[in-house]
């Protein structure tokens, strides 16, 4: 008998197994696969993302078990959280708890514009702070060139404009640092979904890092939203020149109007299309300064040679950044003595996630 083909979408990514769920579904009205990866397509070099679409091979229905045999063509690419195929991307920042923090916030605008997809904002715990200050951060974020909408999972101010939202077709993710409310939106708009959502603790209000993957749920016909683990501290594009353009306040100049030098960084220099004043300069800076940082640091790095670092005028072998991080983790832990306990086992960052941790985290 001739095994019969099936293909679909990467719906959840765990260690090293993938759930699938099928374009069709086959015998049984099977719906989803659990399904491992071919060693082919590690060879490859290709990583497998939650969004990807694939093909199926060596199906065992009764089991509900298959291997994923190939990769199809992405579309776009967020790649933290690591998305593919991505239709819209969905920033959460909280009005308060944690507080919002400018520069945070900035940078995860910058990898979601990163992705070439619409960028849309949402604040979330909009009963928190006074009405008055959250127009004030719908205003200045309206001032950046989105549209924002303030909600609250405790009142539901906002959430027939974010169903509404999330329920045009194509894969919305939801990404934003931990504790501000992206799985309780879920489940404000699907209860039955039933999603782990952790309190904010410490001296920060900072999350738990309780959602652990990424993974996609149905919020409409043809409409998938993800859910997605908080991270502190999204990277930067490598490139300087391209860092004005992740700016929609500057893309929108930048195509009325053109600096006379091509090669312009915008930062009031003579023939500069871009009057200074504007409400995120200083933030466009930093974000510049950080990556010339890193850019310069990743210089000398590979200038050293593998497995050595520069530290002062001596070399040393460079650790796993895995490891540098729990055991930055753990003098802060003896330093503070505040952590709660099981924190050891979160380290700063989600275990599940496809991106190697921010060592700068
Ligand atoms: N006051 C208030 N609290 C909220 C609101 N939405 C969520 N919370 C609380 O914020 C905390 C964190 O919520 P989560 O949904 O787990 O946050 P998350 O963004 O999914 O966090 P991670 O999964 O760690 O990335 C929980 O204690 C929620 O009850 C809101 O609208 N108002
Ligand atoms: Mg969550
Ligand atoms: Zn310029």
């Amino acid at each position: 008998m001739v095994e019969p083909a099936a293909s679909g979408r990467v719906v959840a990514l765990l260690a090293n197994f993938c759930w699938v769920e099928l374009d069709s579904p086959g015998p049984g009205h099977t719906t989803r696969l659990l399904c491992t990866r071919r060693t082919r397509l590690g060879k490859s070099g290709l990583q497998i993302c939650t969004g990807d679409w694939v093909e199926l091979e060596g199906i065992d229905w009764a089991a509900g078990r298959a291997a994923v045999g190939t990769l199809l063509p992405r579309q776009s690419l967020l790649e933290r959280p690591a998305v593919a195929n991505v239709s819209r991307v969905v920033v959460v920042a909280a009005l308060a708890e944690p507080e919002l923090d400018p520069l945070q916030l900035t940078r995860f605008l910058l990898t979601a514009e990163a992705t070439g997809q619409p960028v849309e904002l949402v604040l979330s715990k909009a009963d928190l702070p006074e009405p008055a200050a959250v127009e004030q951060w719908c205003e200045r974020a309206r001032a950046w060139g989105y549209q924002p909408v303030a909600f609250s999972t405790a009142t539901g101010l906002g959430l027939d404009a974010l169903r509404e939202r999330l329920s045009q077709p194509g894969l919305a993710v939801l990404c934003g640092p931990s504790g501000v409310g992206k799985s309780s939106l879920l489940n404000a708009l699907r209860p039955e979904l039933e999603l782990r959502v952790g309190e904010v603790s410490g001296r920060l209000q900072r999350g738990r890092h309780t959602t652990r993957h990424v993974e996609l749920f149905p919020i409409a016909p043809a409409a998938l939203v993800a859910d997605s683990p908080g991270f502190n501290r999204p990277a930067l594009p490598s490139d300087p020149a391209a860092l004005a353009l992740l700016f929609p306040e500057l893309r929108q100049q930048l195509a009325a109007t053109s600096c006379r030098f091509s090669n312009c960084l915008h930062q009031g220099d003579p023939g500069c299309a871009i009057a200074p004043g504007w409400d995120r300069e200083a933030l466009y800076r930093q974000c510049l300064a950080d990556l010339l940082d890193e850019a310069a640091r990743e210089e000398k790095r590979s200038s050293t040679g593998p497995g050595l670092r520069q530290r002062g005028s001596r070399l040393e072998p460079r650790l796993d950044p895995r490891l540098r991080q729990e055991s930055r983790r753990r003098q802060r832990q003896q330093a503070h003595g505040d952590e709660q306990p099981g924190d050891e086992l979160l380290g700063d960052e989600p275990i599940e996630e496809l991106s190697p941790p921010d060592p700068a985290d």
